[in-house]
């Protein structure tokens, strides 16, 4: 137990935010969390699946309701989770993900410095790999480490990019006790429909339950370092908890192609031969690809005692076993 502490996350609604508050409550943690919009169902269901949360209304475009949120909660650790996080719908908005997902995070580092709690609060910044860009160039063998280069492929990427900076800057600056995570990707059971992991293993459930005939995707070579969020959420909090601020990596060292997935998923229902049940369509292609992602996690292993536990196989697994009985409903 951490005894009284207090945080607040940003992105509470969303799929870490939704893992980290959960880890929070069991250690003990008094949970404040930004919900934007007006009062509706989601906030409603939401309030349902997790009564523990005392829900701030902010928005990361909106500096007066962030520093009203961190004058409420009077937080001990901020997790910095809100974002425009999907890389498509970057390409589509990327003036709003400019707004949200870089300047979003000077809005709320200026809010903790205006209400005079900047030598109090641990910050957690949502880094993630998509900064390194997946190119020949600047990929190590052994997979990226917080010292690789950068080169983003998409608005998300580049505002993140940003965002990273900004955080690391107002560590060297003021001071503030500012911890960056780059995060490779990690998916589960409350992964967003919208990204490729739930779309295929809630397709397959679907497939499976004669909902659905195919599932239409974009490119299938690219290659990603998937691990499990319940892991990745643990890491976040090792990383406040750590005597000095600093940048992590956390990945699980081992890339997988989008085939490899599909090959997985449907072996879960007994289909080996998956090419007919998937078909492509330009709408799920970006104007600039990451072909391969592969994380490093050395330091955080070695500095922070971090260890993923989820494997590749077991991550699918669940996923399809979840979506197969959401599907058949109750
Ligand atoms: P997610 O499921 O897409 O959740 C994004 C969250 O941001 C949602 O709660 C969303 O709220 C909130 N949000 C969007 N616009 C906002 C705004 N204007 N003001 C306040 N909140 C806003 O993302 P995730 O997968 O949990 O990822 C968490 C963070 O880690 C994100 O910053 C993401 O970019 C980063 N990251 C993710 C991965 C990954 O593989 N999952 C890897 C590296 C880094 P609504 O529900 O209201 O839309
Ligand atoms: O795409 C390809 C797509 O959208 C993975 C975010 O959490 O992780 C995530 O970003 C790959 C890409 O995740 C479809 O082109 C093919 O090559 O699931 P994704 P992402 O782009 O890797 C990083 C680390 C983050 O930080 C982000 O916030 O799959 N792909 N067909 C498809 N992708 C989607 N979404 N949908 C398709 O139909």
């Amino acid at each position: 137990m951490s005894g009284e502490k207090t945080a607040l996350i940003t992105g509470i609604t969303g799929q870490d935010g939704q893992h980290l508050s959960e880890l929070l409550d069991t250690k003990g943690y008094e949970v404040f969390g930004l919900i934007r919009g007006q009062r509706n169902a989601r906030r409603e269901a939401f309030e349902a699946e997790f009564p523990f949360v005392h829900l701030v209304e902010a928005d990361l475009t909106d500096p007066t309701s962030l520093l009203a949120a961190v004058r409420a909660s009077e937080a001990d650790e901020v997790y910095n989770l809100g974002a425009i996080s999907h890389v498509g719908y970057s390409f589509r908005n990327p003036q709003l993900t400019a707004d949200v997902t870089a300047k979003g995070v000077l809005n709320l580092l200026e809010a903790i410095r205006s209400s005079g709690r900047a030598d109090q609060v641990r910050f957690y910044q949502a880094s993630t790999s998509e900064m390194f860009g997946g190119l020949d160039y600047n990929r190590p063998g052994n997979g990226y480490t917080e010292d690789s280069l950068f080169h983003p492929r998409s608005p998300y990427g580049v505002a993140k990019l940003y965002a990273h900076w900004i955080a690391r800057n107002y560590r060297e600056s003021y001071g503030m006790f500012v911890a960056t995570g780059i995060l490779f990707n990690h998916e589960g059971e409350r992964r967003g429909l919208e990204f490729v992991t739930r779309k295929i293993t809630d397709g397959v459930a679907r497939i499976h339950h004669g909902m659905q005939s195919h599932i239409v995707l974009g490119d299938l070579w690219p290659k990603r370092d998937w691990g499990y969020a319940g892991d990745y959420v643990r890491g976040m909090w090792q990383m406040l908890q750590h005597d000095e601020p600093d940048d992590f990596v956390l990945a699980t060292g081992e890339t997988h192609s989008i085939e490899e997935f599909l090959t997985l998923a449907f072996s879960q229902i007994g289909i080996e031969d998956w090419t007919p049940y998937v078909r492509q369509d330009p709408q799920f292609m970006r104007p600039a690809e990451v072909d391969i992602l592969l994380g490093d996690p050395t330091k955080a292993e070695k500095v922070l005692g971090w260890k993923r536990e989820v494997d590749f196989p077991g991550l699918v697994q669940r996923m399809v076993e979840h979506d197969l009985k959401v599907v058949a409903g109750p």
